[in-house]
Protein backbone atom coordinates (compact mmCIF):
# COMPACT_ATOMS: atom_id res chain seq x y z
CA UNK A 1 0.00 0.00 0.00
CA UNK A 2 2.86 2.47 1.08
CA UNK A 3 4.37 2.05 -2.75
CA UNK A 4 1.43 3.62 -4.14
CA UNK A 5 1.47 7.12 -2.22
CA UNK A 6 3.70 8.75 -4.42
CA UNK A 7 1.51 7.81 -7.41
CA UNK A 8 -1.58 8.76 -5.39
CA UNK A 9 0.13 12.03 -4.17
CA UNK A 10 0.74 12.77 -7.99
CA UNK A 11 -2.71 11.85 -9.51
CA UNK A 12 -4.44 14.03 -6.54
CA UNK A 13 -2.01 17.29 -7.87
CA UNK A 14 -2.80 16.55 -11.29
CA UNK A 15 -6.41 17.12 -10.68
CA UNK A 16 -6.16 19.75 -8.13
CA UNK A 17 -3.79 21.40 -11.49
CA UNK A 18 -7.01 20.00 -13.98
CA UNK A 19 -9.82 21.36 -11.97
CA UNK A 20 -8.10 24.50 -11.55
CA UNK A 21 -7.30 24.97 -15.19
CA UNK A 22 -10.87 24.18 -15.77
CA UNK A 23 -11.96 27.22 -13.62
CA UNK A 24 -13.58 24.68 -10.96
CA UNK A 25 -12.54 24.51 -7.52
CA UNK A 26 -12.60 20.59 -5.78
CA UNK A 27 -15.93 20.41 -3.86
CA UNK A 28 -17.72 23.11 -5.59
CA UNK A 29 -20.93 22.14 -7.41
CA UNK A 30 -22.32 24.38 -10.56
CA UNK A 31 -25.79 24.57 -9.80
CA UNK A 32 -27.68 23.08 -12.89
CA UNK A 33 -24.17 21.43 -14.29
CA UNK A 34 -26.42 17.85 -14.42
CA UNK A 35 -23.66 16.51 -17.03
CA UNK A 36 -20.86 17.49 -15.36
CA UNK A 37 -18.73 19.47 -18.07
CA UNK A 38 -18.24 22.56 -15.92
CA UNK A 39 -20.38 24.84 -17.65
CA UNK A 40 -24.28 25.77 -17.88
CA UNK A 41 -25.48 24.92 -21.65
CA UNK A 42 -28.83 23.29 -23.43
CA UNK A 43 -27.12 19.88 -22.57
CA UNK A 44 -27.36 20.16 -18.87
CA UNK A 45 -31.28 20.80 -19.63
CA UNK A 46 -31.19 17.57 -21.84
CA UNK A 47 -29.50 15.31 -19.89
CA UNK A 48 -31.96 16.35 -16.94
CA UNK A 49 -34.93 16.32 -19.37
CA UNK A 50 -33.67 12.10 -20.01
CA UNK A 51 -33.11 11.31 -16.35
CA UNK A 52 -36.09 12.91 -15.23
CA UNK A 53 -37.85 10.08 -18.10
CA UNK A 54 -36.42 7.17 -17.96
CA UNK A 55 -33.37 7.55 -14.49
CA UNK A 56 -32.51 3.84 -15.50
CA UNK A 57 -31.76 4.73 -18.89
CA UNK A 58 -30.36 7.64 -18.66
CA UNK A 59 -28.13 7.85 -15.05
CA UNK A 60 -26.59 10.93 -13.52
CA UNK A 61 -23.13 10.69 -11.52
CA UNK A 62 -23.90 11.42 -7.81
CA UNK A 63 -22.26 15.22 -8.82
CA UNK A 64 -24.92 15.35 -11.32
CA UNK A 65 -27.73 14.55 -9.50
CA UNK A 66 -27.04 17.33 -6.86
CA UNK A 67 -25.91 19.72 -9.29
CA UNK A 68 -29.25 18.89 -11.51
CA UNK A 69 -31.20 19.39 -8.11
CA UNK A 70 -31.90 22.93 -8.31
CA UNK A 71 -35.68 23.25 -7.15
CA UNK A 72 -36.49 24.47 -4.32
CA UNK A 73 -33.87 26.75 -5.25
CA UNK A 74 -30.34 26.72 -3.07
CA UNK A 75 -30.17 23.52 -2.23
CA UNK A 76 -32.60 21.03 -3.93
CA UNK A 77 -34.70 18.68 -2.19
CA UNK A 78 -33.28 15.10 -3.29
CA UNK A 79 -35.52 14.69 -5.69
CA UNK A 80 -35.09 15.37 -9.44
CA UNK A 81 -38.35 15.99 -11.65
CA UNK A 82 -40.03 18.13 -13.45
CA UNK A 83 -40.05 20.93 -11.44
CA UNK A 84 -36.19 20.52 -11.45
CA UNK A 85 -36.54 20.59 -15.41
CA UNK A 86 -38.56 23.60 -14.72
CA UNK A 87 -35.94 25.78 -12.79
CA UNK A 88 -33.00 24.45 -14.59
CA UNK A 89 -34.68 26.01 -17.75
CA UNK A 90 -35.16 29.19 -16.33
CA UNK A 91 -31.40 29.30 -15.21
CA UNK A 92 -30.35 29.29 -18.74
CA UNK A 93 -32.90 31.67 -19.75
CA UNK A 94 -31.36 33.77 -17.15
CA UNK A 95 -28.10 32.81 -18.38
CA UNK A 96 -28.36 34.01 -21.88
CA UNK A 97 -29.79 31.00 -23.30
CA UNK A 98 -27.02 28.29 -23.03
CA UNK A 99 -26.48 27.39 -26.42
CA UNK A 100 -24.47 23.92 -26.37
CA UNK A 101 -21.82 25.95 -28.34
CA UNK A 102 -21.33 28.83 -26.04
CA UNK A 103 -18.19 27.44 -23.50
CA1 LIG B 1 -22.99 21.23 -18.17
Amino acid sequence: MNRHRPLIAVFLLASLFAASLAGARIGEILPGDADQDGALTVADLVTLVNHVGDPAGHPLTTLGRTAGDVFPAERGDGVLDARDVSELAALLLKAGGGKAGDR
